[in-house]
């Protein structure tokens, strides 16, 4: 124990992040140029993309490619390309017919700057550059398993594409859309499925993208898969819990906004504490599934998890 607590004190999780974050927009800033007609929906791209964000699903990929021993470089292109998706997710959900949001990372959405029609165009583009980012075979140093790389490359789209779809982030935005109205509080395992497809189908598709591209074994790449799965409810259980802690605080410790507003969440249905609970369950079962992995290889994931249950936005 002491061993892995000084091991976790020697990993400095914001340089990490932040190195890993610069370098994913570097590859993001040059895959679209401003210069190229049609400027409006470049500039939109661009817009979206490059205005922020924590870079949370570009880090995972990397640091799951990293754990099961690939190098970076195999894995950069992907994790630019889940990070497009991500957004392209983000210009859609804002949208008159969705969210209607006017505001995203602290700036205008996208609609309300370009249009509405040019938000969806750029997302529909960003989606379509996603795909092209993953195709890129020569992201591949001839060296090392050269000849295994496409077939990676193949697997790792076909990850993506499912995780997007109808069995991923656009199901869980539909069915979302059904919740929303609705009198009735939302089902716990309505709640759950919601969540799994919005988000953590993306997550887990960010990791287990970066160990496949990484070489890693089945064996490693499930049990990856389920580390993704529960850091992915995990991520939307602490933004509910968030979302209530942080509003009563600008209440000054009144009812939160979230527990007197529409939108059910954990805390609506299980209480703040068995929220916490359940939090601190998914956390470690995520590191659970890391225990099989070389401790050092394995502490950006570690620290990523951590990051995801402590986070304050
Ligand atoms: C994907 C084809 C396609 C269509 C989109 C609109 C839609 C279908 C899905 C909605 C997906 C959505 C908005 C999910 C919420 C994801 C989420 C947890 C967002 C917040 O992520 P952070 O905190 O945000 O990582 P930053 O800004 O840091 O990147």
């Amino acid at each position: 124990a002491a061993s892995s607590a000084s091991a976790a004190t020697e990993f400095d999780f914001k340089a990490y992040i932040g190195e890993k974050a610069t370098a994913v927009n570097r590859v993001l800033d040059a895959s679209i140029s401003a210069d190229e007609p049609p400027a409006t929906l470049h500039e939109a791209m661009r817009y979206a993309l490059l205005a922020g964000g924590k870079r949370v699903r570009p880090a995972l990929c990397l640091a799951a490619c990293a754990i099961v021993g690939g190098r970076e470089a195999w894995a950069m292109p992907a994790a630019a390309a889940v990070e497009i998706v991500h957004t392209m997710s983000l210009v859609h959900d804002d949208l008159p017919c969705m969210d209607d949001d006017d505001l995203r990372r602290g700036k205008p959405t996208c609609h309300v700057v370009y249009g509405e029609p040019i938000a969806v165009l750029a997302g529909d583009a960003l989606l379509s550059l996603s795909f092209h980012h993953m195709a890129r075979v020569d992201s591949y140093p001839p060296d090392v398993d050269a000849d295994k790389h496409p077939a990676r490359v193949v697997r790792s789209i076909a990850e993506l594409a499912r995780c997007i779809g109808s069995e991923g982030l656009v199901a869980g935005q539909v069915v979302d859309l059904e919740m929303t109205g609705s009198a009735e509080p939302v089902p716990i395992d309505r709640l759950e499925y919601i969540h799994l497809h919005k988000t953590a189908s993306l997550l887990e598709a960010s990791v287990v993208i970066g160990a496949i591209l990484g070489g890693g074994s089945d064996e490693q790449i499930e049990r990856l898969r389920k580390y993704a799965r529960s850091i992915g409810l995990l991520f939307q259980v602490v933004d509910d819990i968030l979302d209530v802690t942080k509003s009563s605080e600008e209440l000054g410790k009144t009812a939160g906004k979230d527990l007197a507003s529409d939108k059910t969440t954990y805390p609506k249905l299980l209480g703040l504490e068995k929220s916490r609970e359940f939090a601190e369950k998914l956390l470690s079962d995520a590191r659970e599934q890391l225990s099989g992995f070389d401790k050092e290889k394995a502490a950006p994931l570690l620290h990523l998890a951590n990051y995801i249950a402590y986070r304050q936005n």
